[in-house]
């Protein structure tokens, strides 16, 4: 929402308080507001710049996944190289810095992250407050929901089930009334936005549920407290809501992991299935089945079965650089990937992973957890080994490598649950590009792909 100058001067202390205007309004009062000025400056590019080139697009680029191809229209977060991900401009210790958090809480709470990301604009807490308190409101499932999750079997993966819990949902849909009712085309955002919300919403207590049908007692589940904050909620439906730290960790991980630029694998389908103007709900259970892929969300659940693989077969007393390294070996040399390792744009430690880690660093309890040390011993080896394989582009740790390994120490150890955690986080960002997109009235996606002969013939002709 912020050109490159705004960004730069809004780094200052002073001037990112004054962003923190002592507003009363809502985030959609303050979002209707945002929209004219970014509708107006899409209008501008498209009459002034529509013919002009932004880059030349190689044979590589094409048949290596679309890599770099700069094609997608997103504008609240993006993603260096080297740096790591901004949010608006801001890096994650800047959002830490004026993202308000719980009472007496200290890590960014997901609504603040919500909100920024909708709106380019820091709210107040007590703005942030009212969100939680809204949140809370349209946060309970409805009948048919419960009996739905509840029919499932429990061996079916968390994510299936996620994935067909917020499909159901759009049983509700705002924006598919209003679609069937004829509402014109300015007004779909609105729509959009109230889908959000109610998705974003509900995301914990269908979350809560799977996890309890598959490992605990449905029966002892809490109903939503109208006091508490979306995690805050979370965690005490999963059953860990004493559990502050825990709690805090949560509300860090899914405030940064929201959000990772347009080009990943979840956000770049829900993108793509809301260009159909799918409603929200069906637009996000189609990222969630991007997200469940081991080479995407999945991961965080395959860091920890390796880790405790690793364990295992070295033994918890033999854990040194070079057990390790030997492990690393023969991972790589059994032809499988290292979990939590790698990119597809990062080329440096992800600064999510480095949160994650410091976050550690303020607590005995997780220096001392030996999961912990083991995530803490691998980094110290794996970049090394990854780069003497030569594979990898990217030897550096992503967020996968540090995330579960504390809820692992905090007691929530069923890993395959993981990815759904990670479900909860990433509608921030897609939910919001969603509103978006029908705000500044994008188009269905269709790009050109091309045959074999196709790329052959442009390639020798070049
Ligand atoms: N271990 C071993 N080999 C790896 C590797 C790793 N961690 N990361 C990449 N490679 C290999 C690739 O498999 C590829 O091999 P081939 O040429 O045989 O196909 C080669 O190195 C080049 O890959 P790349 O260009 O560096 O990476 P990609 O952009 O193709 O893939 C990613 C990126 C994340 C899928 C890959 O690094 C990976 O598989 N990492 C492990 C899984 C993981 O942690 N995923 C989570 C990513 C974060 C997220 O999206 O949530």
């Amino acid at each position: 929402m912020f050109s490159r100058l705004q960004v730069v001067s809004f780094r200052s202390s002073a001037a990112l308080a004054q962003r923190r205007l002592a507003s009363t309004k809502s985030l959609k009062q303050t979002l209707g507001e945002v929209i004219p000025a970014k509708q107006a400056q899409l209008k501008k590019l498209k009459a002034e710049h529509a013919s002009k080139p932004v880059q030349q697009t190689t044979v590589e680029q094409v048949i290596g996944g679309m890599r770099g191809i700069r094609s997608i229209l997103w504008d609240a977060s993006v993603l260096d190289p080297n740096e790591g991900i901004r949010f608006h401009g801001l890096s994650i210790p800047e959002c830490q810095d004026v993202l308000p958090p719980a009472p007496g809480g200290k890590e960014i709470l997901p609504e603040s992250m919500l909100w920024f990301l909708m709106t380019g604009q820091v709210p107040t807490a007590d703005q942030t407050r009212e969100l939680s308190r809204e949140l809370a409101e349209r946060g309970e499932l409805p009948k048919y929901i419960e009996q739905l999750i509840d029919s499932l079997p429990p061996t079916l993966h968390p994510m299936t089930q996620l994935g067909m819990g917020v499909a159901a949902l759009n049983h509700e849909s705002a924006f598919q009334k209003a679609y069937e009712s004829g509402v014109k085309k300015t007004e779909y955002w609105a729509y959009a936005y109230e889908d959000a919300l109610t998705l974003i919403a509900r995301l914990p207590s269908l979350s809560a549920r799977i996890y309890r049908n598959i490992y605990r007692d449905r029966s002892s589940t809490p109903a939503v407290d109208k006091n508490l904050d979306l995690v805050g909620n979370y965690a005490n439906m999963l059953g860990f809501g004493d559990n502050k730290d825990l709690t805090e960790y949560l509300r860090l991980y899914i405030a940064i992991h929201g959000d990772h630029e347009g080009g990943n694998a979840s956000a770049h389908t829900s993108h793509l299935v809301g260009s159909t103007l799918s409603d929200p709900y069906l637009s996000y259970a189609a990222a969630l089945y991007a997200l469940a892929g081991p080479l995407h969300g999945l991961a965080n659940q395959e860091v920890l079965r390796w880790q405790l693989a690793m364990q295992d077969e070295i033994g918890a007393e033999n854990i040194t650089h070079d057990t390790i390294r030997e492990f690393l070996w023969r991972t790589l040399k059994s032809g499988q990937v290292v979990p939590g390792y790698g990119h597809g744009v990062l080329r440096k430690s992800d600064p999510r992973f480095i949160a994650l880690q410091q976050f550690c660093d303020t607590r005995p309890d997780l220096l001392a957890s030996p999961t912990i040390q083991l995530v803490k011993k691998t980094f110290e080896v794996a970049p090394d080994v990854l780069t003497e394989h030569g594979k990898t582009k990217n030897p550096w740790p992503n967020v996968d490598a540090a995330s579960g390994c504390v809820l692992y120490h905090y007691g929530l150890r069923e890993f395959k649950y993981y990815t759904v955690i990670f479900g909860v986080s990433r509608a921030l960002g897609c939910l919001t590009q969603i509103v978006w997109a029908r705000a500044l009235g994008l188009p269905i996606e269709r790009p050109k792909s091309l045959s074999l002969n196709d790329i052959e013939k442009i390639a020798t002709s070049a």
